[in-house]
């Protein structure tokens, strides 16, 4: 009789034992999974635009991406008053005094250049226009799902590619390029 007890006595504290242990990871797993989820979903890419053809244009361009979005937003000083154009070029290249270097607008698609999100076609590169006061600031902002970072999709992935600044406005009609002007600032996007 008393060896039974001390046996029920034993199966309940291994039975008692196993069941916290599990239980303690149930929850180490869900708390894993929800790590990995978060940095699985979110890139962030940040690139700085240097000064091209003698100007004083500096910035930051940041990439983020979240849920297959991308959010660009590019900080600018140094601009002269008015209206200028800012595209992604297809090479990461800003080494030349012009910034000719970073080639055409970035068009993996094979379309004619426009206002973006235009029904007759753009480029993927083809932000388009912002203001800028007496402060000589701009500020940009687009979110597209358009764009990828790093995902190696050619006809998505902004990687590889370049952020130039122009000096004059993009008309969203020449071929093929807007005739913005002067190329007056760059950043070259890489990883
Ligand atoms: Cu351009
Ligand atoms: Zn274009």
């Amino acid at each position: 009789m008393k060896n039974i007890k001390l046996a029920a006595l034993a199966l309940t504290l291994i039975f008692a034992t196993s069941c916290k242990k599990n239980k303690k990871e149930a929850i180490e797993e869900t708390e894993v999974e929800e790590v990995v989820k978060g940095t699985s979903t979110e890139k962030m890419l940040t690139v700085n635009l240097s000064p091209k053809s003698d100007s004083k244009v500096e910035g930051v361009v940041t990439f983020k991406e979240n849920d297959g979005v991308v959010t660009m937003t590019a900080k600018m000083t140094g601009l002269t008053e008015g209206t200028h154009a800012i595209h992604i070029h297809e090479k990461a290249d800003c080494s030349s005094p012009d910034g000719k270097s970073s080639g055409g607008h970035w068009n993996p698609t094979g379309q004619p250049h426009g206002k973006w999100g235009v029904d007759t076609g753009y480029h993927k590169g083809d932000i388009g226009n912002f203001k800028v006061a007496t402060d000589g600031e701009g500020i940009v902002t687009l979110a597209t799902d358009e764009w990828c970072i790093g995902c190696g999709d050619d006809t998505k992935d902004i990687t590889g590619k370049a952020v130039v600044v122009h000096q004059g406005t993009d008309d969203f009609t020449s071929q093929p390029s807007g005739a913005a002007g002067a190329r007056v600032s760059c950043a070259g996007i890489i990883e």
